[in-house]
Formats: structure tokens, C-alpha cells, sequence
């Protein structure tokens, strides 16, 4: 596929308005779909970014997208170089004590999921916003929100070098977990629920042929091995960590040699290793604010939760949450109608919750836990049956190829 050259940003990219209809903070999938669902729609918005072009479409992160989530992308007309690169997937598998169980999506569901990294889709996301002209600020600093709870809240921030204010209508906030926005709403408003998981990922990428045509989820005596990819050529590659793993303790020849025993297959299973060229511990937790709102802030993706990476969900739930949000909003701007942006958590945190308990049991079948031997059988009994009853591997097929999005 040759690559078309990305637009640089016009002028009109960097003029701030006095006001709009959204302010939206943070460019990352949320951030991104939100500005180009509301364009397509006619709803003007300002798009701020803390971090600079270059870093956001280089940040590797999430890599499987559900169903629902190809379906919005192409449907949004942003799905082209997806299409063109997208790795269907219509199964994934399990292996455990040595033998390998394949979850058979298509034939249980009739859906595929797509393996597609998301700095590709965030690089698509920010050709599309750059060509529509309108603003998007990369490197907008100091963001404050006041009058949030007013008809007319307004965003401060720096850019440039300059100091500047928009009045909006309503501001999205889609600045992630560690964002502004969740802890601009004041204290007492917000109920939180959280729970961290005893241990960690370490995320590899590396150039080397991926050793499956599938994913592979292994659960070993040694710890969870993940084994996925980015294309014919890159593989993507994670292993249960402690929390507090010395990234500087795992050599590349350490991982692959961890992997290796992890991946092992009674078989044999040769796992095609190479130049890794990205490593990164990642913390497990699930975490959910309610509401995901406060008068005229809405949050949405990980600014409002955050699942363990083991279900695939978390960039697929930032979509969710936000087609929500941009039918409510249009609703809003077009006849004045607020009562789906009135309902938007209790919409959203349905599938949000539902999303949290599929990614809690996925973590909870394939990690090891310091737990008892007890525990370890009924953990082995769980994957025994999951890959040998089609109820039960159809429950988790519904569920990793995305549960029906409103
Ligand atoms: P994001 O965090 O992606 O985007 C928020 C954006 O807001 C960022 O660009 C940030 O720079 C910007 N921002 C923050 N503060 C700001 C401020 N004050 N002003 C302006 N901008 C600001 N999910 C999976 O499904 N599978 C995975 O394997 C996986 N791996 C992950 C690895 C890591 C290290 C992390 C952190 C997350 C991972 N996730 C994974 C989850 C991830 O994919 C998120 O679910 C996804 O990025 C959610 O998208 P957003 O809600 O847009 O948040
Ligand atoms: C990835 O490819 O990054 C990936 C795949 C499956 C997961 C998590 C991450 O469950």
C-alpha cells in the first residue's frame, strides 16, 4: 500500500477560535473519533494535544479491534489503509499445559476481529482531522477547564508560547488516565471503583516474523505469555511481570527465552525471535468513574475507565463511549434535545461494566497467582472447559469479538 504523504496541518489548524460548539481534550482514539464523528456531522470542535504529532503516532499500545470497531472506522470513512493492512482474525487460542485450543470466532459468533495497531489508527484518525481544517493544537500545554458546571465552560491553555481561553458549548474530555479533565470535577462528585491486579506486562515489539497466524493466550506454570502481532514482519509479545519489574533485568536474549518456555507446545513450537525494538512494563487494573460526566464535561475511553489489557478492550471501549457521545451531541445541537447527553453514563457505563467483567475473567483464566494449588486446579478446570464446551467458549467469543454497540 503506498503511503500517501499526511497533510501538515494548515494555518487554520493552529487558528484558535474564541469559541465552539466542543472543546476536546486529548488526541488519542477517543479524542480523535470524537472530532471526526462530530465533523461528519456538521459540529464544529477545537482538538488540544499535550504531546507532539511525531509521539502520539508512534506510541504502541492496543492492537485488537472488535467487530463494531472496523464497522465505525470505515463507516467514519477512515478505514482505508485499515482495510488495506488489517490482519483478520476469525479465531484466537488458548494453550495450556502444553496443548493448543482454538476459540473458533466466526463459526461461534459469525464475527472476526481485526489485528491493527493503534498508532495506525491514530495515525488515520489525525490525517482525517487535519484535513477537515479544523483546530488541533499538538503540544497545547497547561489545560485548565472552568465554569463546568455553567452553560458556557470554558478551556485555558498554552500553545505557542501564548496564553489562550475558548468558550464552549460542552468539553469532552478524552485526555486518558492520567489527564486533566476527571480531576477537574470537583471532589464528592465522582465515585470510583478500582482494583489493581498483583502483577504486570512486559510489552515487547520486535521485527521478527510472527510465529501464529493467530494470537495466542498461554497460561504456564512459569506465568502468562501473550503472542500477537502488527503485520507479516512484527510481532507483538507480552509476559507476566511483577508490578515492580527492572525493566533493565530483561535483556532481549532473557525475553526470548522467556517467551520460549512460556509459548512451549508438547508438539514443539518454534518461536521466530529478532531485534526488539520497543519494551515497556505496563500496570494491570480495572478502574471506573461514575457518573462519566459532570454538567457540561463528558468523559470518555480511559479518561473514565480502564480495563486489564488481557480482553483486548480498552481502545475498543473509547469507541463505544464515544459514538455514544457524538449521537448525543448531535441530538443536542441539532434540536436542542439533551436527554441522550443526559443519559450518556448510564448508557455507556453498561457496556463499560460488562467490558470490565469479560477483561477481570480473561485476566483472572490466564494469569498465575500466588494463589493455592486449589486454586490452580480450578484455574486449569476453567480452561478445560472453556475449550471443550461450545457454551462456554461461546461466551468468551461474543464477548472478545465485541458485545453489540448501541
Ligand atoms: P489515550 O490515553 O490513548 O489518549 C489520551 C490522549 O490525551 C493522549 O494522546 C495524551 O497525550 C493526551 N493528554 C493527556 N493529558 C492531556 C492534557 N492535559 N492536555 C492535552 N492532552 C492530554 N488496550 C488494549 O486494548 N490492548 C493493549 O495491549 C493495550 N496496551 C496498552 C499499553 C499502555 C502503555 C497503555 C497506557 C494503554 C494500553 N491499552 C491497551 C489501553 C489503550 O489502548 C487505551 O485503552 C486507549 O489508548 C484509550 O484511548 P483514549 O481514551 O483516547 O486514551
Ligand atoms: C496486542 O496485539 O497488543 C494485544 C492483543 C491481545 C490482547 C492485548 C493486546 O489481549
Amino acid at each position: 500500500m503506498s503511503e500517501t504523504h499526511d497533510p501538515r496541518p494548515s494555518d487554520a489548524a493552529h487558528a484558535v477560535p474564541a469559541r465552539v460548539q466542543v472543546g476536546i481534550v486529548g488526541a488519542g482514539p477517543a479524542g480523535l473519533l470524537l472530532a471526526h464523528l462530530l465533523h461528519l456531522r456538521g459540529i464544529d470542535s477545537i482538538l488540544l494535544e499535550a504531546r507532539s504529532r511525531e509521539h502520539i503516532e508512534g506510541r504502541v499500545r492496543a492492537g485488537v479491534l472488535e467487530q463494531g470497531t472496523v464497522d465505525t472506522l470505515v463507516e467514519a470513512g477512515v478505514g482505508e489503509r485499515l482495510r488495506a493492512r488489517g490482519l483478520v482474525h476469525e479465531g484466537t487460542l488458548l494453550r495450556f499445559e502444553g496443548a493448543t485450543h482454538r476459540i473458533d470466532f466466526k463459526e461461534l459468533t459469525g464475527k472476526a476481529i481485526t489485528v491493527y495497531g493503534q498508532h495506525e489508527v491514530v495515525r488515520d484518525l489525525v490525517a482525517a482531522r487535519i484535513a477537515t481544517g479544523r483546530p488541533f493544537l499538538f503540544e497545547a500545554f497547561d489545560v485548565t477547564l472552568d465554569g463546568l458546571a455553567t452553560s458556557r465552560p470554558e478551556i485555558r491553555f498554552r500553545h505557542g508560547g501564548r496564553e489562550h481561553r475558548v468558550a464552549c458549548d460542552v468539553i469532552a474530555g478524552c485526555d486518558g488516565f492520567h489527564g486533566v479533565c476527571r480531576p477537574s470535577i470537583p471532589e464528592g462528585e465522582l465515585r470510583v471503583f478500582e482494583r489493581a491486579l498483583p502483577f504486570a506486562w512486559l510489552g515487547v515489539l520486535a521485527d521478527a516474523p510472527p510465529s501464529s497466524e493467530e494470537i495466542v493466550y498461554a497460561n504456564h506454570d512459569r506465568g502468562f505469555a501473550l503472542l500477537s502481532m502488527r503485520s507479516k514482519t512484527v510481532s507483538r509479545l507480552y509476559l507476566q511481570c511483577a508490578v515492580d519489574e527492572d525493566l533493565e533485568a530483561w535483556s532481549d536474549d532473557r525475553i526470548w527465552s522467556e517467551l520460549t518456555l512460556r509459548l512451549a507446545e508438547r508438539g514443539g513450537f518454534a518461536l521466530q525471535k529478532g531485534p526488539i525494538t520497543q519494551k515497556a512494563v505496563t500496570p494491570l487494573r480495572s478502574f471506573v468513574v461514575e457518573p462519566m460526566q459532570y454538567g457540561r464535561l463528558f468523559l470518555a475511553g480511559d479518561a473514565a475507565h480502564i480495563v486489564p489489557p488481557t480482553g483486548a478492550k480498552g481502545l475498543n471501549l473509547a469507541v463505544a463511549d464515544v459514538r455514544v457521545l457524538a449521537r448525543a451531541l448531535d441530538a443536542f445541537f441539532a434540536r436542542g434535545d439533551a436527554s441522550l447527553l443526559d443519559a450518556y453514563s448510564r448508557v455507556c457505563l453498561r457496556r463499560v461494566w460488562k467490558v470490565e467483567r469479560f477483561s477481570w475473567w480473561m485476566s483472572a483464566l490466564l494469569h498465575r497467582f500466588d494463589g493455592s494449588d486449589f486454586d490452580r486446579r480450578i484455574q486449569l478446570a476453567e480452561l478445560d472447559y472453556v475449550t471443550s464446551s461450545r457454551a462456554a467458549a461461546t461466551t468468551l467469543a461474543e464477548n472478545y469479538v465485541g458485545l453489540p454497540l448501541d
